[in-house]
């Protein structure tokens, strides 16, 4: 802990020799997480649910005592896509204000000298101006959709600067853009757009169909960001930044949801037309995140969004190379 609240240190935060705690290693982001740190040096630790629910103070409390983490990457979450966050907002607003809240607290209680909160960019006013810097936050109305997984995540950021005004702590936080790669989920219902795609046009090629389905109008835009390289930013700012604010973690690029439904479609090789289902919502219009404070830092994403596709589809070939319950879809 530093003793003046809003300093930077002014040495980067050694990972090596440290035990470091990535909460929610099962998930997309934190297995990359577990995979990136493997060349710090440091001890990796894990939890599963059934040794501690992070839902529950006292098992949070009980792991975290026991095991004692130095550094932790709070990537532990209820997450989802547009659909499943529109339609089970008291999940998606309870479980992470749990999650965060128990962790967090714990971290101090714990003597965790650095702890690093994961949120997303839709914490930002849905018309907030592009690209969206850090300042940005609570200047306008959320986007409906999703305003209880971004209300949590709010909670989340402010929590860290709270600890670190009132106790001291070297708690910061990231707000990563629309992640996709291996260990996605494809579950259609409550997945995001690049694992729906994938899948879809994927079981449309399988099955011979002539068109597959896309939620929305197509004219929405979203950065998306290969976890592998979110790990890798994530590690950096664990490493190099300390401030109150939290940074934003993205590619830097967006492009329309039409666009990205059609290089899926190359990436996976299926031909048939792509067709609009307009019952369900578009979202925010764009959200491309400002940069400039990650570059600042150094960091630059390395793997390109065909190439991120390619390497996703081939993880969901791994994964679900023969789906049993194909979900198909219908045009609305
Ligand atoms: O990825 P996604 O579910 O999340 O949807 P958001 C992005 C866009 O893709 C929306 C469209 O405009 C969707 O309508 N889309 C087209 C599809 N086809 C599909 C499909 O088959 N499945 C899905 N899921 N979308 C989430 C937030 O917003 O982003 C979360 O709800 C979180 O809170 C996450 O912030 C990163 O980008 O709209």
């Amino acid at each position: 802990m530093s003793t003046n609240p809003q300093a930077l240190p002014s040495d980067d935060f050694d990972l090596r020799g440290k035990r470091v705690w990535v909460a929610g290693h099962r998930g997309m982001v934190g297995s990359a997480l577990v995979r990136r740190l493997a060349s710090e040096g440091c001890q990796i630790l894990t939890a599963d649910r059934s040794e501690a629910d992070l839902r529950l103070r006292p098992a949070v409390e009980r792991w975290m005592g026991e095991h004692r983490p130095q550094a932790v990457f709070v990537a532990a979450a209820k997450v989802g896509g547009i659909l499943a966050n529109d339609t089970r907002p008291a999940e998606f607003l309870l479980d992470n204000l749990l999650i965060e809240a128990n962790i967090i607290d714990t971290a101090l209680n714990t003597g965790v000298e650095k702890l690093l909160f994961l949120g997303s960019s839709c914490i930002y006013p849905k018309m907030a101006e592009q690209p969206i810097r850090e300042s940005a936050l609570l200047t306008g109305p959320l986007e409906p959709t999703n305003e209880w997984y971004a209300i949590a995540k709010i909670a989340g950021i402010k929590l860290c600067q709270a600890y670190r005004k009132q106790y001291g702590c070297d708690f910061i936080s990231a707000m990563p853009t629309n992640l996709y790669g291996p260990g996605d989920n494809y579950d259609l219902a409550s997945s995001h757009v690049v694992p729906a795609l994938i899948r879809k046009a994927h079981e449309a090629k399988v099955r011979g169909d002539a068109q597959m389905v896309m939620w929305g109008s197509g004219t929405p835009l979203r950065e998306f960001l290969h976890a592998d390289d979110c790990a890798d930013a994530l590690v950096l700012v664990m490493k190099r930044y300390s401030e109150a604010e939290h940074i934003n973690v993205g590619s830097g690029e967006d492009l329309p949801i039409a666009e990205l439904a059609k290089l899926i479609c190359e990436v996976v090789g299926f031909t048939g037309a792509i067709v609009q289902d307009t019952s369900k919502p578009d979202g925010t219009p764009r959200k491309l995140m400002s940069g400039d404070k990650l570059r600042a830092l150094g960091w630059r994403p390395r793997i390109g969004l065909r190439e991120g596709l390619a390497d996703a589809y081939a993880a969901f070939l791994k994964q679900n190379g023969r789906p049993s319950g194909a979900q198909q879809e219908r045009p609305a």
